[in-house]
């Protein structure tokens, strides 16, 4: 029998669809046209194909013997309301077969804000742990060795005090600096891209990194300075190959800032770590790792390290949050454990796997055991450990790679051509790229082009609610307060102020190590608050200008009918009332996280309202003033950080105090459906839970604007 070839494929492959079996092309955001068959024909001009794990390009593994000499960590992140609590919760996961600790911090500590200031009311205790000082971090630690325990903290606005509490924290316990293991993430150009919580301009900014990554040098042999992050762009709507090109051209601009500190290469390049999203594209996000490795090593050899571990990136990976949904929401478990297993197939060191409701509210000890047991089983039961890089050698993934790696260089290529990520952060590309493939994304799963089970197709008739964490945010306040006056009542005030006075000396002169000064800080008990403040004397607070892209959305729309029925009632809407719909996207506390409100302000401007998509972390009473003085119809309040209870019903009395009754608000975001008839019963005319669609919303609000006019 003669040989088959891709051309006699073609034929057979013809006649079974009665179509060319081009029409099987899967064209994926990524611009990557997927085929239905690869074969050795595609691994033409693939040229890591003979590369083992351990060595150069690393494309197999940063290892040579990966999980078969020592699994990945089991990294879960967590954190809520108190250091108490949130202590109680990792001994816990640890005694469960938890590997690693991971702190999520809440809004007000990663703004640098104390518990008591005013503009935090409604974050304090919400979406992580509130720590205002060492004596909260010593509680947060307690009983947990940390010379033996590996602790990331994802923090980048508040670094600086942050990482000087856990230093002390260290000394403390009687664990010297040098013994301390773990990470912090420390990743400032992602936040002015996509996920906000910073606090000082990018200058500056740059300049703390430095510092931490060559103090850390110095003193902290074991700990990773950085994790450049890709998480949060994925999270934000960026494609595999933006995730990947951003994320490794933000690390390269970090290794030229720590030269340009007068560093060695070696002295610090293999302490950086890096830390990406796995979503639902199973392979290629298997491919997005080892592409990453690859093009990092690259990326490295241009600084020309002598050790080999200078080139080797090593990763954290998190499972997808935005791929979670509210509805069916057992399906998370079954999407999470995908993408764990991708991530493992991918060769990360370390991982999270998110909770079932994670979608909507931090995890129950139920849903965390869950999402926990996904790792567990995945190391214990299913063998993939076993072997080094197992999907090496297919014909599919080894090409997507390659692709990844090209499409991806392309693109760092482009910000080079700009300047690097700072030039192209301050100019704005990265993050119109990455809202444009959001909002259209938005408008594919809308259509049902894109199908999510569950939410879009397949979705229950009813949806019986599961128990959630609800924080009571008050008391935690309260019992932060407390500590706080009480910390303040016992430390020497003269030590502090001396210690804040040198901080802010460093910051000014730039002369020493800000990091250095701030240890003394926090040793006098100086707060997160106060230390952030004595280099905000200096630097400033950072103010981005909100920007929301155009006509992504409505184009996709073009040829729909509902679409034009409501495009048609806006438009008899404005010629009855001679204007036109006016709607403020408001964001209200220190929730940076607007790829929703910026999807909507573009969509809802496509379809034609009248957007003013407002400035973040703004008060209530602020955004009441902005929609006064804008003469909007409807307020809009983006909410994705739990603080909707506190933050609604504020917003709805500051447009009464100013005499403005009838603007509607409406809320949308993470609202738990437990909440919806508490903010309506507040005065909030109506509620967009997770998974809404987009002309839905829109009719519903229109409906609103005609029911308050009839009226
Ligand atoms: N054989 C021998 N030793 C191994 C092997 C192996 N197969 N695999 C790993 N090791 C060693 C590592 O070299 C490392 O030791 P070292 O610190 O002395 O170099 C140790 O075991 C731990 O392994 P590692 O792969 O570094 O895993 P982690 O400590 O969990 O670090 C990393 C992972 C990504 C580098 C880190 O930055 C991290 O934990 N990030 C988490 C970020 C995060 O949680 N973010 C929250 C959103």
């Amino acid at each position: 029998m003669s040989k088959k070839t891709v051309a006699d494929w073609q034929v057979l492959a013809e006649k079974e669809l009665k179509a060319s079996p081009d029409k099987l092309i899967w064209n994926t955001p990524e611009g990557i046209p997927v085929k239905p068959l690869y074969t050795a024909e595609d691994l033409d001009g693939v040229e890591h194909l003979e590369s083992l794990p351990g060595f150069k390009p690393f494309v197999r593994g940063p290892r040579a013997t990966m999980y078969a000499g020592r699994p990945w960590t089991i990294r879960q992140y967590a954190g809520f309301s108190t250091a108490e609590e949130s202590n109680a919760f990792y001994r816990k996961a640890l005694a469960a077969g938890q590997q690693g600790v991971s702190v999520a911090f809440d809004l007000a500590t990663h703004r640098g804000y104390d518990s008591d200031h005013p503009r935090v009311v409604g974050d304090v205790g919400k979406a992580g742990v509130a720590i205002d000082s060492v004596e909260d971090m010593k509680i947060l630690f307690n009983g947990i060795p940390l010379q033996d325990i590996s602790v990331s903290m994802t923090m980048n606005g508040a670094v600086i005090p942050i990482l000087a509490n856990f230093i002390v924290t260290g000394e403390e316990q009687g664990v010297s600096r040098d013994l301390l293991s773990g990470t912090i993430q420390n990743d400032i150009l992602k936040e002015f891209m996509v996920r906000n919580t910073y606090i000082y301009p990018p200058e500056p900014s740059m300049r703390i990194i430095a510092d931490i990554i060559a103090y850390t040098a110095k003193e902290m042999p074991r700990f990773n300075s950085i994790s450049i992050s890709g998480y949060h762009m994925q999270e934000a709507g960026a494609t595999l190959v933006q995730e990947l090109a951003f994320t490794l051209a933000d690390g390269r601009e970090y290794v030229r800032a720590a030269l340009a500190r007068g560093l060695n290469v070696d002295e610090f390049a293999g302490r950086l770590s890096f830390f990406f999203a796995i979503g639902m594209n199973f392979f290629m996000e298997a491919a997005k790792l080892r592409a990453a490795r690859l093009l990092w090593s690259r990326i490295m050899e241009e600084f020309e390290p002598k050790k080999p571990g200078s080139l080797m990136l090593r990763t954290h990976c998190q499972t997808s949050g935005v791929s979670l949904q509210e509805q069916d929401p057992y399906n998370n478990v079954i999407r999470t454990a995908y993408e764990a297993l991708s991530a493992v197939l991918g060769g990360t060191q370390s991982l999270h796997t998110n909770a079932l409701d994670e979608a909507i509210a931090l995890p129950t000890e139920f849903s965390a055991r869950i999402a926990r047991n996904t790792q567990l089983i995945l190391q214990h039961e299913t063998g993939v450990t076993k072997v080094v890089d197992p999907l090496a050698g297919s014909y599919y993934v080894e090409s997507l790679t390659k692709e990844l790696a090209d499409k991806a260089w392309a693109l760092i290529e482009e910000v080079e051509a700009l300047g690097g990520m700072t030039k192209a952060v301050a100019d704005g590309l990265p993050k119109r790229l990455i809202e444009e493939a959001a909002t259209r994304r938005q408008a594919r799963v809308d259509r049902g082009e894109e199908i999510i089970v569950g939410v879009n197709k397949y979705r229950l008739e009813n949806e019986e609610p599961i128990d959630i964490l609800d924080i009571d945010n008050t008391a935690v306040r309260n019992s932060q307060i407390k500590r706080l006056e009480q910390i303040r009542r016992q430390r020497d005030p003269k030590r502090v102020e001396e210690a804040l006075a040198a901080l802010t000396k460093v910051a000014e002169t730039g002369e020493g190590n800000l990091l250095e000064k701030a240890v003394e800080a926090a040793r006098a008990r100086a707060s997160v608050g106060e230390i952030s403040d004595a280099m905000r004397a200096v630097f400033g607070d950072h103010s981005a200008v909100p920007e929301v892209v155009s006509d992504i959305y409505g184009p996709a729309y073009a040829d729909d009918p509902e679409y034009q029925t409501l495009t048609g009632r806006l438009s008899e809407f404005a010629k009855a009332t001679g204007i036109k719909p006016k709607m403020l996207v408001a964001k209200l506390g220190q929730d940076g996280h607007d790829r929703g409100a910026k999807v909507i302000a573009s969509a809802f401007g496509d379809i034609g309202f009248q957007v003013i998509a407002g400035p973040l972390f703004q008060t209530p009473e602020e955004a009441a003033s902005l929609a006064v003085s804008e003469k909007v119809q409807v307020v809009g309040m983006s909410s994705l950080a739990a603080g909707h209870k506190t933050l609604a019903p504020q917003l709805v009395e500051a447009l009464k105090a100013k005499g403005a009754e009838e603007v509607i608000v409406v809320v949308g975001g993470v609202i738990p459906r437990q909440d919806y008839q508490f903010l309506l019963d507040s005065g909030v005319a109506a509620v967009f839970g997770p998974g809404t669609n987009v002309l839905d919303a829109a009719r519903a609000i229109l409906d609103l604007m005609e029911g308050r006019r009839r009226n």
